[in-house]
This record gives structure tokens, sequence and C-alpha cells, in this order.
């Protein structure tokens, strides 16, 4: 299959391509310019690799017609809930105007070409506080800005799929986690600051937010397995969970990551790193991705957290790129 990446230089692109090289596709890539693709785990891919901002939309459009995408993976996006607080024109912009540029150069080039749309849990937003996991047909009831401009973007998805007889899958991404992950998201922070502790770089003392909302945390390795897997067996015009399955509170990820880095370190709670609005409790119900694709989590979530802390403690990078 040829497939192509969009938002390849982010944290999940360079975990997708090896996942699609390794099942044989023929595997196009974009990034902004000055971004490096990056193989946080070491693993290996061929690929090609061409810049491109979903904003520029000629440019979307030529960089189709010459890669001609049998599917496109799109992950381009500002993902990040806090800066879309700070910066609410700059994620609708990428996040929506973003995805009409694509669909709408997938509909100019005029090939069969499968789309999936890379969304988020949280456009679920308060509509996931309910004590068991949230299947697809719950009605979402996204809590910020970012949440809002992935349920516009999985609508439009929807939208082009009836209207144009589209073949377009959306996804709702779980927090994913793994090695390589910005420190601005929670795990990623907490096994920095352990290791950068471990490492005798810092006072025992590590910071924190709600230590008591529960996510559902599943590797970023897993999570790529699950869009490979829809890209062939998922069902056009459908919503899929990617996630584990089972939520865990921060406060319990915190004190494995604190065994695992095997040092004394207390918790201190910082009012600064609360969120503005943040629901309690998100958990997947994962039945129509496994029920379509057969596809199961394998790395268990202690294993994520020690290939995190040995990324941070081996010092592979302060800032990726
Ligand atoms: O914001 P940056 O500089 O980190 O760049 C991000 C890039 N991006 C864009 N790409 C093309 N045109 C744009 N106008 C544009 N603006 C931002 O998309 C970044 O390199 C990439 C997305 O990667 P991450 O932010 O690291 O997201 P991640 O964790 O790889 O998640 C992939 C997808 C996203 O759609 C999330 O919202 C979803 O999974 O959960």
């Amino acid at each position: 299959m040829r497939s192509l990446v969009i938002g390849a230089g982010g944290f999940v692109g360079g975990y997708l391509i090896s996942e699609l090289w390794s099942r044989g596709d023929k595997v196009f890539a974009t990034k902004l310019p000055g971004e490096k693709i990056n193989f946080f785990t070491g693993a290996e891919a061929e690929f090609e690799e061409a810049e491109l901002d979903i904003l520029d939309e000629k440019a979307v459009g030529e960089l189709l017609l010459r890669v001609k995408p049998e599917c496109i993976f799109h992950l381009a996006a500002q993902s990040s809930v806090a800066l879309s607080w700070k910066r609410p024109a700059l994620t609708v912009d990428i996040n929506i105007k973003g995805c009409i540029n694509l669909l709408e150069a997938v509909r100019a080039m005029g090939t069969s070409c499968r789309v999936l749309l890379i969304g988020s849990s949280e456009e679920y937003g308060s509509a996931a506080d309910r004590s068991e996991p949230v299947n697809e047909t719950v009605p979402p009831e996204p809590a910020n800005i970012y949440a809002i401009s992935k349920l516009a973007q999985n609508m439009i998805g929807s939208l082009y799929c009836k209207a144009y007889n589209m073949d377009i899958i959306s996804v709702r991404a779980f927090n994913h986690i793994g090695p390589g992950q910005l420190p601005q998201f929670v795990v990623s922070d907490f096994c920095m600051q352990a290791a950068e502790i471990a490492g005798g770089k810092r006072e025992p003392m590590i910071y924190t937010g709600n230590l008591a909302a529960k996510r559902d945390f599943t590797d970023v390795r897993d999570i790529v397995r699950a869009y490979a897997a829809l890209s062939v067996n998922g069902r056009s015009g459908e919503t899929y969970n990617v996630g584990s399955g089972c939520a865990v509170s921060l406060q319990s990820v915190l004190e494995k990551i604190i065994e695992l880095s095997e040092t004394d370190i207390r918790i201190e709670t910082d009012k600064t790193r609360f969120r503005p609005v943040d629901v309690p409790f998100i958990e997947a119900d994962t039945g129509k991705l496994r029920g379509d694709t057969g596809w199961e989590p394998m790395i268990p979530l202690e294993r994520s957290l020690g290939d995190i802390i040995g990324f941070w403690r081996n010092g592979v990078l302060t800032k990726r790129g």
C-alpha cells in the first residue's frame, strides 16, 4: 500500500512510519520546515519525506497529486490542550482548516484513497465521566478548544464521507505515552523529573497537578498498530476509540514511576499545573476496534514507564528536533 503520514515530525510520526514500513508499505511522510522525523527507540524505516504546512492549500493538493497515496494518516495538529487555551484561533486553524484542506485535496485527486483522521478522547469531555468505559455512541461534550477542534474534524470527516462518498475513518485516540513524548504531557513530565532526580540533577521532589484524574494510557507502539489495523480493516464512515480500555489514576502512575526509578522522591502539588477544566475519569470502550480488527494492546504500563524513564535517563534530548 502507498501510505502517506502527514504531520510526522511530532511524537507519533516515527512510530507510525516504522509500523507501516515493517508491514511492507511504500511510505511517504511530511513534516513542517525545520522539524526532524524522529525514531525515538532507534527503530528503522525507509520512507520518502517532504515538507508540508497543512494550511498551505495549494501545497497539499500538489503533494497528493505527486504521491498518489492509497491511504493517508492525518496526524498534523496543534495537539496540546494547554496551548489551545492560549492560542485558540491557531488551534482551530490547524485542526479544522487543515483537515478541510486535506479532504478537499483528496477529493480533487479523484483516485480511491482511505483517510484516517486522528482525533482524541478529549472530544468526549465530561460525557466520558461516567465511571464506565465510554463508547463511540456517547454524545461528546468537549470541554476545551482542542477538544472542540477535534470533534469538528470528526464531524467534517463524517460529512465528507456521506456527501462525497469518500473513504474516511475517524479515530479517537486516548492518552498515548512512550519515549520521545514532550514533557508538556503529564507522564513524560513525571518520568523526566524522576530521571533528573535519579541523575542528581534536581532536588528529590516531583511537582504535580491534579493526581486524582483517571486516564486511559496506551503505549504509542500499540496505538500505531491500531492505526495500521484500521487502515486495512476499519469500516469507512465509522469512528473508533483507540485506547487500552483501562483507566488508572495519575497518583498510581506516579507511584509506579517513583518505584521504577528506585529513588526516594517526595510529591509536591503545584496549583499552577491544574487545568481550567479537568474531566475526572476517562476510559475507552474499545470493543468496536477489537471486534473489527482483532487488535489488542500488548505493552503493559510498567514497560512503557520504564522505557520513558530510560529515555530521559540516557539524556537523549531535552527538546525534540
Ligand atoms: O506543533 P509542532 O511544531 O510540534 O508541529 C506539529 C505538526 N503541525 C503541523 N503540521 C503541518 N502543518 C501545520 N500547520 C502544523 N501545525 C502543527 O503536527 C507536530 O509535528 C505534528 C503533530 O504531532 P504532535 O503534536 O507531536 O502530536 P502526536 O502526539 O504525534 O499526535 C498525533 C495526532 C495529533 O493529531 C493529536 O492531536 C492526536 O494524534 O492525538
